[in-house]
């Protein structure tokens, strides 16, 4: 049975997707990032970089979401496309460039200490760059991968579904095929599942003092 260690933030999300839209069984286990709980010794055997998501399949663990859905794929067989060169390809743009420069602008921009000015700018044009390639590879076909719903736009979605917090609220201005595209996973009975595991868990919603030395370890070095 698997087990999904768990956060409803966007890299658990494109995992907790796949199963939903597979319907594999799992369990999911609740890790409270804002409290610290991803910093467990329990947790840490599991995923040694202390993040979520992380999972296990009858005792065997996989960590990384990326990592995590090319396991699944090959496990399941389902939404994988033909054309597995250009499926790697997306995996691994989103896994280097959308998630980490979509998270650090996430991060310079609403949550790091002054003076910022020069993060704020790299990061705001670096995650804008790499949505704007799937902005136009988005713009003369309904997926990813073409006319198929794969698993590449899975992975996507844990991020796409918060692009105004990432962009700003008048993302969409620029972004028209991708919105078409989100709205379209949205809309899919798996997705609203996926969104709605956050209901059986109450996690943590502040950012306060304890949320932010937990989750920004470094800050501390600047005291
Ligand atoms: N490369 C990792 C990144 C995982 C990651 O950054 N997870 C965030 C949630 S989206 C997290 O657990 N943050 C808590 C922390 O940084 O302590 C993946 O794709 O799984």
């Amino acid at each position: 049975m698997i087990k999904l260690y768990y956060h409803p933030s966007p890299n658990p999300l494109k995992v907790a997707l796949y199963l939903e839209e597979t319907g594999v069984p799992y369990e999911l286990v609740p890790i409270d990032t804002r409290k610290g709980e991803q910093h467990s010794a329990e947790f840490k055997a599991i995923n040694p970089n202390a993040k979520t998501p992380a999972m296990t399949d009858d005792g065997v663990r996989i960590f990384d979401s990326n990592a995590m859905m090319i396991y699944l794929a090959e496990k399941t067989g389902q939404y994988v496309p033909e054309n597995k060169a250009e499926m790697y390809s997306w995996l691994m743009f989103i896994a280097t460039g959308i998630g980490p420069y979509s998270g650090q602008y996430v991060h310079f921009k609403h949550f790091a200490p002054e003076p910022k000015e020069y993060a704020v700018n790299r990061y705001d044009f670096e995650a804008w760059r790499h949505w704007l390639i799937i902005e136009e590879r988005l713009t003369n076909q309904l997926y990813m991968m073409g006319d198929q719903y794969t698993l590449v736009d899975m992975s996507l979605w844990g991020w796409a579904r918060v692009i105004p917090f990432v962009l700003g609220a008048d993302a969409w201005e620029k972004l028209p095929n991708v919105k078409r595209w989100l709205d379209s996973i949205n809309e899919r009975p798996a997705a609203q599942r996926a969104e709605a595991l956050k209901t059986q868990f109450q996690f943590k919603a502040e950012m306060d003092d304890d949320a932010r030395n937990i989750l920004f370890p470094g800050n501390a070095r600047l005291a």
